[in-house]
């Protein structure tokens, strides 16, 4: 098992009286459930704790307990009482704290946990694994470090940040200790059948319309090796769904046979164009993501441009059917 050994870490949540807690905007599996988990754990070493998210928490992970505790960046900014410390988690960088960045730099000290391999350590103390296959693994380590093990309900949080990343156990970045900490988590008692099918099973049909109008915009280029898909703001209107119903869709381009790299383009928000890019290795599409201002991991990141939409797709299509040729 790997541990933490930031000692430096360690002993500015240890020494604050008062922790403000914030993850990254359009917040997925791993932020909210890290979140609640290290939030719980400060709760249980006497720490006045607060949490907050730019966004709100998608209604899928509205189940886990403490989520009701999550304060809007207003009501953050307005209760704002100068925070001994502020942590946050799994934000790659300090941009991707979104409203809530304000409250983080406003405290004493600044700490993060996170396992982007981009980040470029924005808080004056950094915990950032690139091999860890989440943040909510790292939080399990933290847990560790202060000889606490975790309750039923922590677990509960812990394996939806880590089941989710890890796209249920299966991602690359799963290893050894990503079940070393799954076994620990699964012996806490949390129900772990009703927790799957929550995360991993049930479907918004919102989602399932907004997928079926991606799949119907699917085009295969570089003979075959990728794939890409687009949605514009009327195939939201059409299926009735709000953006987070866009998550995971980019995926079934990638899974197709044949294709190495796919993208799933989006100009839903007015004036920019989003994308999210996977890939299976070898390849890489994180420099891909760089090169259009955003980030995240070898295979899979996303980045969100003010590029018109034909120039965007262009650059993209073409590294990645250069990337597809080099390889
Ligand atoms: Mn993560």
């Amino acid at each position: 098992m790997k541990v933490i050994e930031n000692i430096a870490l360690l002993s500015a949540l240890q020494n604050a009286n008062s922790v403000f807690i914030c993850a990254h905007i359009f917040p997925d599996g791993d932020a909210v459930g890290s979140m609640l988990a290290a939030d719980s754990l400060l709760r249980s070493m006497g720490k006045k704790t607060a949490m907050a998210l730019a966004d709100p928490v998608p209604a899928k992970y509205a189940f886990l307990p403490g989520c009701e505790r999550i304060l809007t960046a207003d009501q953050a900014k307005a209760s704002c009482c100068g925070y001994d410390l502020a942590l946050a988690l799994d934000a790659a960088d300090a941009e991707r704290l979104g409203s809530v960045k304000e409250v983080f730099l406003s405290a004493r000290a600044t700490a993060q946990i996170d396992h982007h391999r981009t980040n470029p350590g924005y808080a004056m103390t950094n915990e950032i694994d690139g091999d860890a296959s989440s943040t909510g693994c790292m939080i399990w380590r933290l847990m560790h470090a202060f000889g606490h093990c975790p309750e039923k309900e922590e677990a509960e949080c812990l394996y939806t940040a880590i089941s989710t990343d890890t796209g249920n156990f299966c991602f690359s970045n799963t290893d050894a200790d990503t079940f070393l900490c799954a076994s620990e988590l699964i012996a806490a008692g949390f129900d772990l059948n009703q927790t799957a099918r929550r995360v991993h099973l049930l479907r918004e049909a919102a989602h399932v319309k907004l997928l079926g109008r991606a799949i119907a915009s699917l085009h295969l280029f570089a003979g075959g090796q990728c794939a890409g898909m687009i949605l514009h703001a009327e195939d939201y209107r059409q299926a009735g769904a709000e953006r987070e119903h866009s998550d995971g869709i980019v995926n079934y381009a990638l899974n197709l046979n044949g294709v190495r790299m796919a993208y799933l383009a989006d100009t839903e928000e007015e004036g920019y164009i989003r994308f999210s890019f996977r890939a299976v290795e070898p390849y890489d599409v994180s420099a891909l993501a760089r090169k259009l201002g955003g980030g995240g991991h070898t295979l899979a990141s996303g980045c969100r441009t003010i590029l018109p939409a034909a120039e965007a797709l262009d650059i993209v299509k073409q590294y990645m059917t250069e990337e597809a040729e080099r390889i």
